[in-house]
């Protein structure tokens, strides 16, 4: 009976859940209600003045990451990672292409879900961005002094990619999680044979401290749960990593009744300087494995991708002391660690409350080798050690959680539709205010470093219904940009952004504006097929490859009139912008090609491919605005049959 009205009580949370019930009543009385008295003023920012934070949006499904100005809401760019992008080429071009490559081919797109800044001694230091792409797992790397996607790792033995990518405090490893637990490796299995034979794979990316090159160090080979998000260990607690976890009772389907018969999932806290140490011993094991790694290079312009063929696993039980389970309440979705490193907030998503332990109680336990039993050789904790406190919320469905520097938390509410704010160690709610609607992660500049910039909050909403100008079925999602430099937040603002946004991460404007690249030197540029001035551009036939070597500068293409091209021909458009000045990129576009135009940034050398198919004289033109005389930036192409004795000339 009990449990009747248990699983009856969950059904309803969790159809809650589904509907996300955003408390959209009275829509006047909370549009007013809730907005700051000077909200216009604070998010002002007039013409020609620059935002003080930039704000680095996931576009979920979109796979790339968009960048805002903050307070303004202003959309200043749009960074493709692993999708294909015709604004500017990427993916199409025969630069970029290999940047897509994995081990199940050529991918063109992914799901991208938590962007994370790398950081020195847990402070954010601007240098990279890191982002998960769920669906074909991969970890990309954004390099911030351009703004451009310069390498892809591919994980392989995981799948769903989801508790990823985050990076520890002196960004010496980019963790990432598989949320679906495979059998590893892969093997062809009945399904319902999951529970002990499936397994979760965490991955140890380490960047190198100098160039930031990725290389996949080790996977910790874990039980068959979920595993959902996960954050770093910090000060005190760095060293370790935090992962949350759902579905411990291993079950092949997740409809409700399977998936939350346990009343607690874990948060694995693992050791992994305990690890890193064993495997730098010697230990572990390599497995064969195949998955790509793509970089590309900025003084060549160019990406390779080469396909790695083992990994390195380890198998928890062999590294006493280096994982422990911590009892977390009905299937925890965010697992973030405070900025002292001292509480891991797990938000259970069917839950009122939130669980938070302390990493102080944790390891005091562990010394008193106080346990309540284990799963899979792995040591359970008791909830009651590792507790420091529960937060009675008073809302539903709590999911993520980030920090100010004054010691107050603040978490989402999906169901009810909120942000409340909360105080570390008193575990009382200070305050809450809507969300317009249904919220996902929040996000304050720096709220996951040791060092929070705690004046805005963004909110990032699933549902945007009426709040803005209806443009047919799909609205965009909504962020929603409060203050929170006071003791009660006033919400200020809110825009729509691009894809689905789930994650964020923000720095001060000042971190990265010095040392924004503002073009490519060309006697930098090393592309193979760059000239060094227009002077020198060509045409060279080699077999039915035709390789033209083209110049751009305001507003000419040279060559711009080529003969002798044939029906058949593979023809290569390796172009190179001879502009030595901030923002005059030239794009290329070819009747018929369906690579894409390229935008070529100043300095910079970028090539498309076009195949003739039908004889005539066929034109190309400039597709940015770049002078007065841009519309005269053009060129043409003559196509004569393939047995045709007109020799090519420019
Ligand atoms: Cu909550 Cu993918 Cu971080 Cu979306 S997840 S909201
Ligand atoms: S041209 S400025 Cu089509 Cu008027 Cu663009
Ligand atoms: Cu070059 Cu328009």
């Amino acid at each position: 009976m009990k449990n009747l009205i248990k699983s009856a009580l969950l059904l309803v949370a969790v159809s809650m859940f589904m509907m996300g019930c955003g408390n959209n009543g009275n829509k006047t009385q909370e549009k007013a209600g809730a907005l700051g008295s000077n909200a216009a003023e604070k998010v002002y920012v007039a013409p020609g003045e620059h935002d003080e934070f930039y704000a680095f949006l996931s576009g979920g499904y979109s796979g790339n990451v968009t960048v805002y100005g903050l307070p303004s809401g202003r959309m200043l760019k749009e960074i493709p990672v692993f999708s294909q992008f015709p604004t500017s080429g990427y993916g199409y071009s025969e630069e970029t292409k290999p940047m897509l490559n994995t081990s199940h081919g050529f991918i063109p797109w992914d799901d991208s879900h938590h962007p994370d800044i790398s950081q020195t001694n847990g402070e954010l230091d601007g240098r990279f961005i890191f982002i998960n792409g769920n669906n074909t797992p991969r970890i990309a790397k954004i390099d911030l002094s351009v703004f451009e996607t310069t390498e892809i790792i591919e994980i392989p033995n995981s799948a769903g990619n989801h508790s990823s990518s985050f990076v520890t405090e002196n960004t010496e490893y980019v963790v990432a999680g598989t949320r679906f637990s495979v059998p590893v490796p892969q093997v062809d299995m009945p399904i319902n044979e999951y529970k002990g034979k499936f397994k979760g794979a965490l991955s140890f990316i380490s960047v190198d401290p100098e160039h930031g090159h990725m290389d996949l160090k080790f996977q910790i080979i874990m039980p068959g749960f979920n595993y959902d998000l996960s954050h770093p260990g910090r000060g005190n607690s760095h060293g370790w990593f935090f992962f949350s976890t759902y579905n411990t009772e291993e079950a092949s389907t997740l409809l409700e009744v399977n998936a939350s018969q346990n009343d607690k999932d874990f948060i694995a806290a693992i050791n992994w300087k305990k690890i890193e140490e064993y495997v730098n011993n010697g230990g572990g094991k390599k497995m064969p494995a195949n998955y790509a790694h793509n970089v590309y290079d900025e003084s060549t312009h160019n990406a390779t991708s080469t396909m790695k063929k083992e990994v390195l696993v380890v198998d928890p039980t062999e590294v006493p002391g280096a994982v422990y389970l911590l009892p977390t309440p009905k299937s925890p979705h965010g697992c973030d660690v405070s900025p002292d490193g001292e509480y891991i907030i797990g938000s259970g998503k069917l839950s009122a409350d939130l669980t938070v332990h302390s990493f102080t109680n944790m390891l005091k336990a562990i010394e008193d080798k106080k346990f309540d039993g284990e799963a899979y050789g792995i040591p359970i904790m008791n909830y009651d050690d590792v507790v420091a406190g529960v937060v009675k919320s008073g809302g539903l469905g709590p999911l993520h959680t980030e920090f100010d520097a004054k010691g107050n938390a603040y978490t989402t509410f999906f169901i009810s539709s909120e942000v409340v704010k909360w105080k570390l160690g008193t575990w009382e709610v200070i305050d809450r205010k809507p969300t317009y609607y249904s919220v996902g992660h929040l996000m304050v500049p720096g709220g996951n470093s040791r060092k929070p910039f705690g004046k805005y909050l963004i909110a990032m909403n699933k549902i945007t219904k009426d709040r803005y100008l209806p443009t047919g079925p799909e609205l965009e999602h909504s962020v929603q940009l409060y203050d929170i430099s006071g003791e009660k937040m006033e919400l200020l603002s809110d825009f729509p952004s691009h894809g689905e946004p789930h994650y964020a991460a923000g720095c001060p404007a000042d971190l990265l504006k010095p040392k924004s690249k503002k073009f490519y030197k060309m006697e930098e540029n090393k592309h193979p097929y760059a000239i060094k001035a227009p002077q020198d551009a060509k045409v060279v036939r080699e077999g039915s490859n035709v390789h033209i070597y083209m110049s751009t500068i305001r507003s000419h293409f040279t060559p711009d009139n080529i003969e002798g091209i044939k029906v058949g021909d593979n023809v290569y458009f390796h172009i190179t912008n001879h502009e030595q000045d901030f923002d005059v990129p030239h794009g290329f576009a070819m009747i018929g090609a369906n690579t894409s135009e390229i935008l070529v940034m100043p300095g910079q050398t970028k090539t498309i491919t076009w195949q003739p198919k039908q004889v005539g004289v066929w034109p190309f033109y400039c597709t940015d605005f770049c002078s007065a005389l841009h519309q005269e930036m053009q060129g043409y192409i003559r196509v004569s049959p393939q047995n045709s004795d007109i020799k090519l000339s420019w």
